[in-house]
This record gives structure tokens, sequence and C-alpha cells, in this order.
């Protein structure tokens, strides 16, 4: 509906300073080599890589202090202000973007770039966590726990993040696999009405019904474009084991496949982000199950499993 091209707009985004853990910058490169690139050419799509992947490890500045208890906050922003320009030139292509995290803090990149293009889009956030803490809520100080606030808007434009407009509204986001959640978070939610589908309500009501009514909640007509930002620790570690912060009681294998089905299948995906994957996290057997159900879910995304 809103894709105008058969090119996909890859971004790879070797980062990890939204997180204490090393290793998650190695999740692109390791999907790369497990042949993501060559798997979405297959399925008839024509490539576009951003260039200067390299660029996101050297840009780190020598001297970082924490603001307040923001860790690593010039790198965090420099970083997703980077992402921003390359998620934007590929939408404005016409082109699908898919980038290729990374810890879940270059989101403020891909949503503000992405909606840079597609003003009235919508957000299916998968994932085990809110990433919805304010600079003052988090505990962490770690980014990666943050994003949502800036692209809400409801933390102050202070820099090094003056740079990010608030771009989404809180209507036009939804959660699903949601069962780590702080309190502070909770608050956030509560107060500003934010529907989240917690593993509870996958339980309670299967997968099926719970996409359907996410995508009711934002996308009643099926009109709109939607991002979806897809944190592999959403799924149960069993089955996504090497990620940074793995929470049990998560999606199964087949669950978090049919949310990227369905929302395939919609027509309405403009963008996608595949984050949090860390090759450096366990053996090398739950390195490549990690890697392999990340790229599943992306060439799912981009509707593989539709006949
Ligand atoms: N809520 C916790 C914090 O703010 C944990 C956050 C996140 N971990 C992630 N993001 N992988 O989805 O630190
Ligand atoms: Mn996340
Ligand atoms: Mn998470
Ligand atoms: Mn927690």
């Amino acid at each position: 509906k809103f894709i105008k091209t058969t090119v996909v707009g890859v971004t790879c985004v070797p980062f990890s300073g939204g997180q204490p853990k090393g290793g998650v910058d190695d999740g692109p490169i390791e999907m790369v080599r497990f042949g993501i690139l060559d798997q979405i050419q297959d399925m008839g799509y024509s490539v576009e890589l951003s260039e200067g992947m390299d660029k996101y490890r050297s840009m780190k500045p020598a001297s970082d202090l924490p603001i307040g208890k923001m860790k690593n906050p010039r790198y965090v922003s420099m970083a997703a202000r980077r992402v921003s320009d390359q998620v934007k030139a590929h939408c404005e292509q016409g082109r699908m973007a898919v980038t290729l995290g990374g810890d879940h803090s270059i989101a403020m990149g891909t949503l503000t770039g992405s909606s840079m293009v597609y003003k009235d889009m919508c957000v299916i956030w998968v994932d085990a966590h809110a990433d919805i803490n304010t600079p003052e809520t988090t505990d962490s100080g770690n980014l990666h726990g943050c994003p949502l606030s800036f692209l809400l808007g409801l933390c102050k434009s202070e820099a090094p993040f003056d740079w990010i407009e608030p771009c989404l509204r809180a209507d036009r986001l939804v959660y699903i696999g949601l069962r780590d959640v702080d309190p502070g978070e909770k608050a956030i939610l509560r107060k500003h009405g934010i529907k989240a589908f917690s593993m509870h309500d996958v339980d309670k009501h299967g997968i099926g019904k719970v996409v359907e009514m996410a995508l009711d909640h934002v996308n009643k007509d099926r009109s709109l474009p939607i991002h979806m930002s897809f944190d592999v620790d959403a799924l149960d570690p069993s089955v996504a084991p090497a990620t940074g912060t793995p929470v049990r009681g998560g999606l199964t294998f087949r669950e978090g496949h049919y949310i990227c089905e369905a929302v395939a299948e919609t027509g309405c995906l403009v963008a996608l982000d595949l984050v949090e994957v860390n090759p450096a996290l366990g053996d090398p057997e739950s390195l490549r199950q990690t890697v392999a159900v990340g790229c599943s879910l992306v060439r799912c995304s981009l509707g593989e499993s539709l006949l």
C-alpha cells in the first residue's frame, strides 16, 4: 500500500552503547553471515545496503560521561541520529526499511527516520520490555530501556537528544509480549493510556486474537503505515537465548512468527527493526539458533510465509 519499489533498504547498526554487554554490536554482521541479504534477494527483492556500517563503532566519543543517570548519552545520540538519516533515506525512496541491530536504543533513530516520511504511521513494539523509561525513571541508566519516552515526547528535549522531535502519538503505539515492566514504566503506560498486550494476554486470548486486537487498536482500517520494532527478547529464551536481557515465559517460535506474518499480511509494513541479537552470549548453538530465528522473523515480515 505504501511501499513503491521491490527494493528493501537494509541498515546494519553494529551498536551496543545503549546497554552494558558487548557483543550485541555483532548482531548485524552475524545475520549477514547467516545469509539474510541473500535470503531477502531470493524472495524476489533487491537489497540496497546503507553505507558505512563500521562508522557506528568508530564514532564512539573518547569521553562520554553520564548525564544524570543516562549512560553513554552522546554515543547513543550520535548513532541514533545517523540511523535516522539512513532509515529516512530508504523510506523517502519508497523502500521497505529493515534495520538490524544493535541494541534497542537505535529505535530512537529508526522511528524518527521513518516517521519523517510517514507522518501518520503506527508502531507495533514486540518486546519483553516496555523501553519507555524516561531519564528520570530509569534505574539502570541504560538507554535501550528508554527510546519510546524520547519518541513520545515524555522527557524534556535536552542535549544531546534535542534533535529528536516527538514523532509518535501514544494512541498509535501498541505492545505485544511484555513481561518485565518497571514500576515507573507501568505508571507511564497508565497515564498515557498506552495499549499493551502482555504475555498474560497472549495466554488468555491466543496470539491470533492478540494481533488482531493490537492492529485494531492502532490501525482499525489497515490504512496507516506500520513500523514494527521487534526485540528478539520478546521470544522465549529457549527460542532466542543469545540476547542481553532474557526473560522467561516469552513468545514461542510460532507466536513470534505469527506476529510477523500477520503484519506482513496487512500490506501496511513500511519499516522493521530486528534488535538485541547478541552473538557473544551463550554457546555456539545458542548463537546459531538466535541468529537463525532473527533472520526468519525478518523474512516472514517481508511476506515469506504468505501463499
Ligand atoms: N527496564 C529495564 C531498564 O530500563 C530493562 C530494559 C531493557 N532491556 C531491553 N530492552 N532489552 O528491551 O533498564
Ligand atoms: Mn527492547
Ligand atoms: Mn527487550
Ligand atoms: Mn526489569
